[in-house]
């Protein structure tokens, strides 16, 4: 018997966005699949149920015999690897797999693949800034924004890709132009056995990679190097030889390559020594390409930042008012405790707490204690925060978010920050992180 492509039969486990966007792909190349999740009423059925009548759904419970109908699975990064139902038709012979692997055996131009702990999405919508200004027809998404198979499309010159460690956990070879593991720093350790298998899942997006890029100050952004590998590094300290960094010059601080200033530091509009890494990381990602410095560097200077990334708000009776609800991990909201902390003239008042995934936020104390007023507490893991932050600062807690932005108007004082950065996930309390951000914008807003 011969098996050819048409005797396949898929399934997609998991109906999120890119389990919608699995649907239309294998739909509209007319290859049999049935779709599996194990929610009761997953957010996407009626779309699907609309769209696609014709294909055979499956809620609740994992089923293996009905997942060993097919030979292979495209599990949602939604879902954890380990769910015993797909081990077992794994085990069974099925093979388990993901939208970012067809997206990478169907993606027919440059791949530029970002993944990371933190920064991810700042540095992958810079760099598709910079390939747009640099007249390139570029594709960005992946984990944010667009997923992954709905980029595709031969009129596209290249592919700016956000990935994650889930997704990465389903991709066999992505085969990347460049790729890059921005830092690593614990996060999601209620699905990971700790850091080591984390490390292991992201350091993923190197396989097939042509060229990489790495962090000077991270060792654990440094994949094992096959001999003449291109390698490109981006750091806060002063660059050598195929090196992104900082350079000092009549003590105006520069991005500089090699030996050579590029711009000025204050021409960045986003703030922060973390966000001059981004802007290296993002300049050795689009020299790797060859994207022309001029472009890149007139990028650098129009980036204002991502909404929930220490975002702005408004300022009031002297207190400005910060949303970084993007902020799901202690790596996030360290970064901008430091950072905003070392920029105003007062002290912060911060808002945190949520879903803390397993997370040790022993990291968090010594830079509270010395940036922040007080800290209102909110969410699931509240008392968990509580307990490492001791008695450093003043502890508040609340229980919704209105509460903790009155409590914050009441704290602060003239030259202070409100800065919402939880160190947690939302999912506890809220629809995700930009619902979070949104709310806790409005209440802010609405403060006399
Ligand atoms: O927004 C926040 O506050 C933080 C969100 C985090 O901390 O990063 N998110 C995740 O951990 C996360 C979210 C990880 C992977 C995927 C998602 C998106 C998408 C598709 C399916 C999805 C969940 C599912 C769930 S599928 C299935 N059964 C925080 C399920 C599925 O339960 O969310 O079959």
């Amino acid at each position: 018997m011969s098996l050819i492509a048409s005797d396949h039969f898929r399934i997609v486990v998991g109906l999120g966005k890119s389990g919608m966007s699995l649907v239309r792909f294998l739909a509209n190349r007319g290859v049999a699949f049935a779709v599996a999740d194990t929610r009761d009423n997953p957010p996407e059925l009626d779309t699907l149920r609309r769209d696609f009548p014709q294909v055979e759904v499956r809620c609740g419970e994992l089923d293996v015999e009905f997942l060993c109908r097919a030979d292979e699975l495209y599990v949602s990064p939604g879902l954890a690897l380990a769910t015993p139902a797909l081990q077992q038709a794994a085990a069974r012979g099925v093979k388990l797999s993901g939208d970012i692997e067809l997206f990478a055996r169907n993606a027919k131009a440059p791949i530029i693949a970002i993944s990371g702990s933190n920064a991810k999405s700042t540095v992958t919508t810079l760099v598709g800034e910079m390939a747009a200004a640099a007249g390139k027809r570029v594709a960005v998404g992946g984990n944010l924004g667009t997923p992954a198979l709905d980029l595709l499309s031969d009129d596209v010159e290249l592919y700016v890709m956000e990935l994650s460690s889930f997704q990465l956990e389903t991709t066999d070879q992505l085969n990347a132009e460049v790729a890059t593991v921005l830092n690593v720093s614990e996060d999601h350790m209620d699905r990971y056995s700790g850091l080591p298998a984390y490390h292991l899942a992201k350091h993923r997006i190197f396989r097939g990679a042509r060229q990489v890029v790495v962090n000077r100050q991270d060792a654990l952004s440094r994949p094992l190097l096959a001999e003449g590998q291109p390698v490109w590094t981006f750091g806060l300290n002063a660059p050598d030889f195929k090196a992104f960094g900082l350079r000092e010059e009549n003590g105006e601080k520069y991005l500089a390559f090699e030996f050579q200033n590029l711009m000025p530091v204050r021409e960045l509009k986003i703030r922060g020594a973390h966000n001059q890494s981004n802007a290296l990381a993002a300049l050795a990602l689009g020299h790797a390409v060859g994207l022309p410095m001029d472009a890149m560097l007139s990028s650098l200077r129009t980036f204002a930042g991502l909404a929930h990334r220490c975002q702005w708000i408004r300022e009031r009776n002297g207190v400005n008012w910060y949303d970084d609800s993007k902020a799901t991990n202690v790596g996030a909201a360290l970064a901008a405790i430091e950072g905003l902390g070392a920029d105003i003239d007062g002290k912060l008042v911060l808002v945190a707490g949520g879903d803390g995934k397993g997370a040790d936020f022993s990291a968090l104390t010594a830079p509270v204690a010395a940036n922040c007023r007080a800290v209102v507490l909110l969410g699931r893991d509240a008392e968990r925060l509580a307990e490492a932050l001791g008695d450093g600062v003043p502890l508040i807690r609340v229980k919704t978010l209105d509460e903790a932005v009155q409590q914050c108007a009441e704290l602060a004082q003239p030259g202070d920050a409100v800065l919402l950065s939880p160190a947690c996930a939302s999912l506890d309390m809220f629809k995700n992180f930009e619902e979070r951000g949104r709310l806790f914008a409005q209440a802010a807003g609405g403060l006399a």
